[in-house]
């Protein structure tokens, strides 16, 4: 029913799932309240304070921008104590986050980028939030491999979008649904439920900045989308491209280059999470050779080619570099 609340929304499919825990509606809505207050400093990022750079560098290398820490501090705020999580991880962070307290600790796990696109920020274009939740087998305190696990086991993913309005899109293995935050009563309310990709599409999204680095491969396969109409789209966060392309049908790609041969984003908390919401509607996600989800990563932080968004578009990439090392010829 279109204009419920995503904590209705939650308890009636509870109620249709009897497997599903109750733990998992307070952690959504630990994810969801970090959200609210991240958004919140999103629609002010152009007065002062949140704007610009913290002056450090990321374990990627990257400038650090205020947003990024803030987002990434409040979601650990929102999430520390709840008595759910073993232990986080996130772009932002160099090494995964164990819960300090004992007592608060609990057998899932969190990974998230805190702010998807921050080239963006500063220029008042939409950027988002991805989260996914894990449960790793035994019991045993968190180590880094309990990070280490294929996205096929993942339990739930999903994205926030900071947009022309707020929205949250999330998948628990059954259908894929969107909210849209209220911001007069401060709800999210259910605008999209059960989206399902078209199977084909006439997006193309893709940084052709890169283009002098792809293999022939990759090259072949973006004129085939130019010669047969498709449209270019690229906004510059993983987030929004991905979301316009899964309402619209379309593919984004980020190959790899010759510079970067597994291209730049990360599998854990940017690739895999999308992954799971595309399959659950109905597309896919490949690296360029199979299922983004089938792959497990070996480092908290490795890079992946990334194919993702409506089917037939996947597959024909898929067949278009089929045979190329990931980088090139
Ligand atoms: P970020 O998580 O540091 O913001 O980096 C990831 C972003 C993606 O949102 C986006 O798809 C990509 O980087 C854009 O990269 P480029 O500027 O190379 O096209
Ligand atoms: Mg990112």
């Amino acid at each position: 029913m279109l204009g419920m609340t995503l904590t209705r929304f939650i308890i009636e499919q509870q109620r249709q799932f009897p497997g599903v825990s109750g733990r998992f509606t307070s952690l959504l809505e630990g994810i969801t309240t970090a959200a609210k207050i991240i958004g919140r400093e999103v629609n002010k990022a152009g007065l002062a304070e949140t704007m610009g750079l913290t002056g450090r560098i990321n374990v990627h290398g990257e400038q650090v921008q205020k947003l990024d820490e803030f987002a990434n501090t409040t979601i650990i705020h929102a999430l520390d104590h709840t008595g759910l999580l073993a232990a986080m991880a996130s772009e932002e962070m160099e090494d995964f986050y164990p819960i300090p307290d004992p007592h608060a600790r609990g057998p899932y796990i969190l990974v998230f980028d805190p702010v998807d696109g921050s080239s963006n920020i500063d220029v008042n274009v939409s950027i988002g939030t991805i989260f996914s939740i894990y449960r790793p087998p035994g019991s045993a305190a968190a180590t880094a491999e309990s990070f280490l696990r294929p996205g096929r086991e993942q339990l739930c993913a999903g994205y926030f979008v900071y947009g022309s309005s707020t929205m949250l899109v999330y998948t628990t293995g059954r259908g894929v649904h969107g909210f849209t935050l209220d911001p007069t009563i401060g709800e999210f309310l259910l605008s999209h439920e059960s989206i399902r990709i078209p199977e084909r599409g006439a997006i193309y999204s893709v940084n052709e900045g890169n283009a002098a680095g792809w293999s022939s491969g990759v090259r072949a396969y973006v004129d085939s989308r130019k010669e047969g109409g498709c449209s270019a789209r690229y906004i510059g966060s993983l987030v929004s491209d991905f979301h316009r392309n899964l309402l619209k049908g379309g593919v984004f790609l980020y190959p790899g280059d010759r510079k970067s041969p597994e291209g730049k984003l990360r599998l854990l908390y940017e690739a895999s999470p999308l992954a799971f919401v595309a399959e659950q509607a109905g597309g896919a996600a490949s690296n360029g050779t199979g299922p983004i989800l089938d792959l497990a990563p070996k480092t908290l932080h490795q890079r992946v080619p990334l194919a993702i968004g409506s089917r037939l578009d996947v597959e024909e990439f898929e067949a278009a570099v089929s045979g190329e090392a990931p980088g090139g010829d």
